[in-house]
């Protein structure tokens, strides 16, 4: 996998406002905010996206998960949506997995 803006972000190579760090993952909020709230999770791993994840990758994901609801707490969010586009049909545009997180408004659905 090529370097994507988010390995940049892992390295240090561009800046981020980072909410949180550990061995594994990284949360930051996102340059482009849809939500008063909206920050990405990511894996340290470059996986390129969630259907290109291996059951070799069953604890990160999961791990990725309890992040997100970890640093939504942190927020003071009680509500809050976690999106995962995968794929370019389906939006993404950033090909290193990651899920979003928002909150901060009350949230429609279906989502467009
Ligand atoms: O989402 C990719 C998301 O990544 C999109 O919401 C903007 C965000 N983004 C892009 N560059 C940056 C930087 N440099 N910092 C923080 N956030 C960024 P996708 O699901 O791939 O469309």
């Amino acid at each position: 996998m090529s370097d994507t803006i988010f390995s940049k972000i892992i390295k240090r190579e561009i800046p981020a406002t980072i909410l949180y760090e550990d061995e594994l993952s990284l949360a930051f909020r996102d340059v482009n905010p849809q939500a008063p709230v909206h920050f990405l999770v990511i894996p340290k791993k470059p996986i390129v996206k969630l259907s290109e994840a291996t059951t070799e990758d069953q604890s990160l994901l999961g791990h990725l998960l309890l992040v997100a609801s970890k640093v939504a707490d942190q927020e003071g969010l009680s509500g809050f949506r976690l999106v995962t586009n995968n794929g370019a049909e389906a939006g993404q545009t950033v090909f290193h997995l990651h899920i979003h997180v928002l909150g901060g408004r009350s949230l429609d659905w279906p989502p467009g």
